[in-house]
């Protein structure tokens, strides 16, 4: 499909996919079929596998078999690299196809949709330079005697469950580090935004790799991921979605195998603005940060904490902002926030405006449902006189709602930005560099933005600190996670001998 001769509209009738094994798509047979309504539409768009814990057992013991029998984490880096490579080429083409059903199953701009994807083959393209460079470490100071080396392995099967806010982007940013190394997979998409994740299976077979490499089973959170985390034969687990559930793989993975962990949960995540900054660029970027993917964001910027001598005038310029935002069908290509990608999210994030009035906030812009004939949309929020108790100021919304809180130090600015149980994301907008360098050291985050927001790539990991999570993903840090170390000792010429 390429852009021209994309039809901008829902399909006809929802389109059916099978789950992912050893290289083919398995159909569902008997199994229950769950059907997807796009957001912005509401109308059905795809229909995906309900699998059994028959089926996840099936997916990691082919996962299993690929890893032992060294398929995959035997060939070289170039050759991993090569599949890699081949990847990106064979995305790059099928790029207009992924962003559709992205859009579809989400409800993201469908600009936005093509923009990830193209982020994705430069993941794609990064980690096949990390398959070949990736190298241990070795000690020739032991003495005469002997020599250490440290040799970094794959870890072995690893299973991977993404949200649904970033289907493609979240899976891409771990499945290309995870297959760099030499490691194998089951991955678990959310049981909304299934199908992009199938989608990749599919490309990366067209593209070379061994089959059974990488399998995908869909389902519910409650079946078949628990099936995942609870399993004795998955060696590691990444996760991405909600604290919460963050714990109950915490609790899994201990009450089964210890299967190493990387998880990336919540945040709610400061914005802080001095009056310094160039205030115009800061309220563009203010926007952004809560508006992009309607603050459907781990890292989304949902408080803004802004020096009290301009906070008035700054919160109504990014509420002007707010003004000017084109909300809207996710396939209209005009549109820069879409649809709230499920119903309980909708009632979620209404419920947190509601609750803001009644514990006193000043709603300064939105607050209400769009009503566009069909589908679900919010208009970007911002509250003003938010005090640090409230609900809207501690937890995660999930939303396009901005808590604004003034600030009149720098101290005052860094203790109101870490007084938050996560640790994923803060920006900091000022031409004053001590004070830009000293906000970056001494708040709490996994990643820092300065005089910009929720910018990435393939080379700086991503990840939270606090309950926002536990290691990194992508860049070199990203492979190295998916790596275990060995150590090697190697005698030279004859030992000392124990027994006289
Ligand atoms: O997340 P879940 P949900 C937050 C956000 C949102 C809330 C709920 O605040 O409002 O979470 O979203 C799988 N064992 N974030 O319900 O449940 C599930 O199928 C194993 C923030 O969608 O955490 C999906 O694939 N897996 C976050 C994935 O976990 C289970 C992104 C995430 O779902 C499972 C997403 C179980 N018992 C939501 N239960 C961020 N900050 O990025 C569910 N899953």
């Amino acid at each position: 499909m390429n852009k021209a001769t994309l039809q901008l509209s829902p399909p006809n009738e929802p389109r059916t996919f099978g789950f992912y094994l050893d290289g083919a798509y398995v159909a569902a047979g008997d199994r229950e079929l769950a059907t997807r309504n796009s957001p912005g539409h509401g109308v059905p768009v795809t229909k995906t596998v309900k699998c059994t814990g028959d089926d996840v057992d099936a997916a990691v013991a082919s996962a299993r078999a690929a890893f032992e029998d060294r398929r995959w984490s035997g060939l070289g880096g170039a050759e991993r690299a090569a599949v890699l490579l081949k990847t990106a080429e064979i995305l790059r083409e099928r790029a207009e196809e992924v962003a559709y059903w992205e859009t579809l199953e989400n409800g993201k701009p469908i600009s936005q949709a093509r923009a990830e994807v193209a982020g994705c083959v430069g993941m794609f393209e990064y980690a096949s330079g990390l398959a070949r460079s990736l190298h241990g470490d070795s000690f020739n100071n032991l003495g005469d005697g002997m020599f250490g080396i440290v040799t970094r392995e794959p870890v072995g099967v690893v299973g991977v469950i993404t949200p649904w806010n970033f289907p493609f982007l979240i899976l891409c940013e771990r499945v290309p580090y995870i297959l760099a190394s030499g490691n194998t997979m089951v991955a678990k998409p959310s049981e909304v935004t299934s199908v992009t994740t199938l989608m990749l299976a599919e490309i990366m077979t067209q593209a070379g790799l061994p089959d059974g490499v990488f399998n995908v089973v869909t389902g519910s959170g409650r079946s078949v991921g628990q099936a995942l985390i609870d399993h004795m034969d998955v060696d590691m687990l990444s996760f991405t979605g909600s604290t919460a559930i963050g714990r109950a793989v915490v609790e899994a993975a201990g009450k089964s195998n210890f299967k190493k962990l990387g998880l990336e949960l919540g945040g709610k995540n400061p914005q802080i603005v001095f009056a310094d900054a160039d205030l115009e660029d800061a309220a563009d970027g203010v926007a952004f940060g809560i508006g992009f993917n309607t603050g459907q964001c781990c890292v989304s910027g949902s408080r803004l904490i802004v020096e009290r001598s301009v906070a008035d005038r700054f919160s109504q310029m990014v509420a002007d902002k707010f003004a000017k935002v084109v909300v809207g069908d996710p396939l209209d290509e005009a549109t820069q926030v879409g649809a709230i990608t499920t119903d309980t999210q909708n009632d979620t994030i209404m419920g947190y405006i509601a609750k803001g009035q009644d514990e006193g906030a000043r709603l300064v812009h939105g607050g209400e449902q769009l009503d566009f004939g069909r589908g679900q949309y919010i208009a970007p929020t911002l509250f003003a006189d938010v005090t640090r108790d409230m609900a809207i100021a501690r937890e995660e919304i999930f939303g396009p709602v901005l808590a604004v809180m003034p600030f009149d130090t720098v101290d005052e600015a860094i203790e109101i930005a870490n007084d938050t149980e996560y640790g994923l994301a803060a920006s900091v907008w000022t031409k004053n560099i001590d004070k830009a360098l000293q906000v970056s050291r001494r708040v709490r985050a996994g990643r820092f933005w300065v005089n910009t927001t929720l910018s990435g790539g393939p080379e700086l990991p991503i990840g939270g600190m606090k309950q926002s999570g536990w290691g990194r993903e992508a860049g070199v840090y990203g492979v190295e996670e998916y790596t275990q170390v060995k150590s090697v000792h190697i005698e030279i010429g004859k030992r000392d001998p124990w027994i006289a």
